[in-house]
């Protein structure tokens, strides 16, 4: 996607994924200034036609957007915090990861400063960025959003504006991170179960896939129904059977001598739910449990 007069932007943080963020607007034709705290990760970009700015305030007043993508917030302030002048006015998108709390202190910050701060998560690798499949999450300024959307999108077109509560981008992407990580931690408890028969990783992966796209996948929706309702029906497969099911699987891994502290969470997540009366309910009402800080 190439706009008519692509706006001016300003990419700080030069790291692995601010580096191919900042190619994405070059090669889309945008004005495109660059800087890094070590400068000479710029020289690339510069070869590749981005103007260097010898100072972070140099950057800022470059463009009306900038994108700052760096390794955490702290590093974050350290830079902009003192910029505040130069910042007002222009729109802010925040690519570094971090806490909702942070992001919503973050704006709080900017919006005193009047500066326009969008916030941003990146759901994608550095060599992802700007493939059709790729995507950001985005929340907090709609105006900002709106008026850079395009230049946003070259990024990862199905970006997605989640709203004005700041937060929501970082609630969403350590959501989507959770589920992944335990989705791929749970396949690395199986694949050391079924290897103490010597069974290939390669070769149980392809089941893995197979159930998880139908059983985990099909019933995604249905749990996802029962916990907004916050309604627990009788379930085919109810949690008082499970329980016991789980006893089975522990007892299966500590055969094996393999760790079964993620197991023992799960069913420990799982009895107290039955003592609260949920026997005959399915795996949704384990969220009530979940829910609860227990310290
Ligand atoms: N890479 C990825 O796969 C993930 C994808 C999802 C989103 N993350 C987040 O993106 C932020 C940046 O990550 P990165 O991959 O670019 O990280 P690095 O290559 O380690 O580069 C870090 C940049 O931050 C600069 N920096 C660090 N501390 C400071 C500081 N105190 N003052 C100024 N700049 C600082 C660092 O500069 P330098 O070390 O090159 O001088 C890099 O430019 C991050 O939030 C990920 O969670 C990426």
């Amino acid at each position: 996607m190439t706009e008519t007069n692509p706006v001016p932007v300003s990419v700080i943080g030069l790291g692995a994924m601010g580096s191919v963020l900042a190619t994405a607007l070059i090669e889309n034709g945008h004005p495109t200034t660059v800087w890094n705290r070590s400068p000479e990760k710029a020289d690339p970009l510069v070869e590749q036609g981005a103007a260097r700015a010898t100072t972070v305030t140099e950057a800022v007043q470059a463009s009306p957007l900038v994108i700052v993508c760096v390794l955490d917030y702290k590093a974050m302030y350290e830079l902009l915090d003192p910029l505040c002048d130069a910042l007002a006015g222009r729109v802010l998108v925040n690519l570094t990861t971090g806490t909702p709390e942070q992001a919503r202190e973050a704006a709080a910050w900017a919006t005193h400063r009047t500066i326009d701060y969008l916030d941003g998560a990146i759901m994608a690798t550095p060599p992802a960025i700007g493939r059709p499949d790729a995507f950001l999450l985005y929340s907090g300024s709609q105006s900002a959003f709106e008026r850079h959307e395009a230049t946003l999108k070259l990024f990862g077109d199905a970006s997605t504006y989640f709203g004005a509560d700041p937060g929501l981008a970082a609630l969403y992407d350590i959501g989507l991170l959770t589920s992944m990580y335990m989705s791929f931690t749970g396949f690395l408890y199986g694949a050391a179960l079924v290897g103490t028969a010597d069974v290939k990783a390669t070769a149980f992966a392809p089941y893995v896939e197979s159930f998880l796209d139908g059983v985990v996948r099909g019933g995604m929706g249905q749990l996802a129904q029962q916990i907004d309702e916050g309604h627990y029906p009788d379930d085919a497969s109810p949690l008082a059977m499970q329980a016991a099911g789980m006893t089975t699987f522990i007892k299966a891994f500590q055969d094996e001598g393999i760790d079964v502290e993620i197991l023992q969470h799960i069913k420990g997540l799982t009895d107290r739910t039955v003592a609260d009366g949920h026997t005959k309910a399915g795996l949704a009402s384990l969220i009530e449990q979940i829910r609860t800080r227990r310290l």
